[in-house]
């Protein structure tokens, strides 16, 4: 089957990473799989994530990596790490990360995922008109002229409304993660075809890690074994009364037959 999979923040959750993988073996082979960003910072096994691109890549999966917000700093940690992977000058939670990655003997192969993540701001096909990019884009601007550190980055205060809510669906489906909600959002048109889906499910603070599939307009939920953490904003935000956009019921989203 061949379609377009999207995958959420993945954070270090290795383990999770590979359960997904085993998972769209069915697809992979004809497939485009794309990962939206935020790849080894925060979570447990950077390393594992790292073996996981890699050992899909070698047998042929198609496994492309947006930039997230995250990918900027964890390649900095690991340039000041050098190929001995020094961590003396390093925040705890980078620290951590390279060590880990230093003890599995992957620094350079994290470096050069990181490095060709850099590259690839956003990924964009048609039938339909998508857009995979790591936060979103600023409502006011329209994708093209938000600048891209925005596209990377952009996350509402608590107070305000989130951004998708009065994005004008011109740059056609828009699929990001980012920021971590409790269940994926789809929003879809009065028609019914989908404007924007949300995919950061928190898998780092014991949520879910989530793809969607683009072709097939379905999800696909792996659950965290990460420690359930309750501090992290987990809801979007009401839907304003001029949004043209209504929130997919569970209903309406469809997950894939297991
Ligand atoms: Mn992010």
């Amino acid at each position: 089957m061949r379609d377009t999979v999207v995958i959420g923040d993945i954070h270090g959750c290795g383990e999770e990473l590979r359960k997904m993988f085993d998972r769209l073996r069915r697809w992979a082979g004809e497939s485009r799989i794309i990962l939206v960003g935020d790849l080894l910072t925060k979570g447990p096994r950077p390393d594992l994530v790292v073996e996981e691109i890699l050992h899909r890549q070698q047998l042929g999966w198609r496994i492309e990596i947006v930039c997230g917000n995250h990918e900027p700093r964890a390649l900095a940690a690991l340039r000041r790490a050098g190929p001995d992977g020094r961590t003396n000058d390093l925040p705890p939670r980078l620290a951590e990360m390279v060590d880990i990655l230093a003890d599995a003997d992957l620094l350079e192969e994290a470096r050069d995922l990181l490095r060709a993540s850099m590259r690839t701001p956003f990924i964009r096909g048609r039938n339909p008109h998508w857009t995979v990019v790591h936060a979103g884009v600023d409502p006011m601007r329209g994708f093209e002229k938000t600048p891209q550190r925005l596209r990377m980055s952009i996350k509402s205060a608590p107070a305000e409304d989130d951004w998708w809510w009065h994005y004008d669906g011109s740059d056609g489906l828009l699929v990001v993660g980012h920021k971590p909600l409790s269940r994926p959002l789809i929003l879809r048109r009065p028609d019914g075809r989908p404007v924007v889906a949300a995919i950061d499910t928190g898998c780092v603070y014991g949520g879910f890690l989530t793809a969607y599939f683009i072709g097939a307009d379905r999800l696909l939920m792996i659950p965290s074994k990460q420690r359930r953490q309750f501090n992290f904003r987990h809801r979007t935000s009401r839907r304003p009364a001029d949004s043209a956009w209504r929130a997919a019921s569970a209903v309406q989203v469809r997950k894939l037959a297991r």
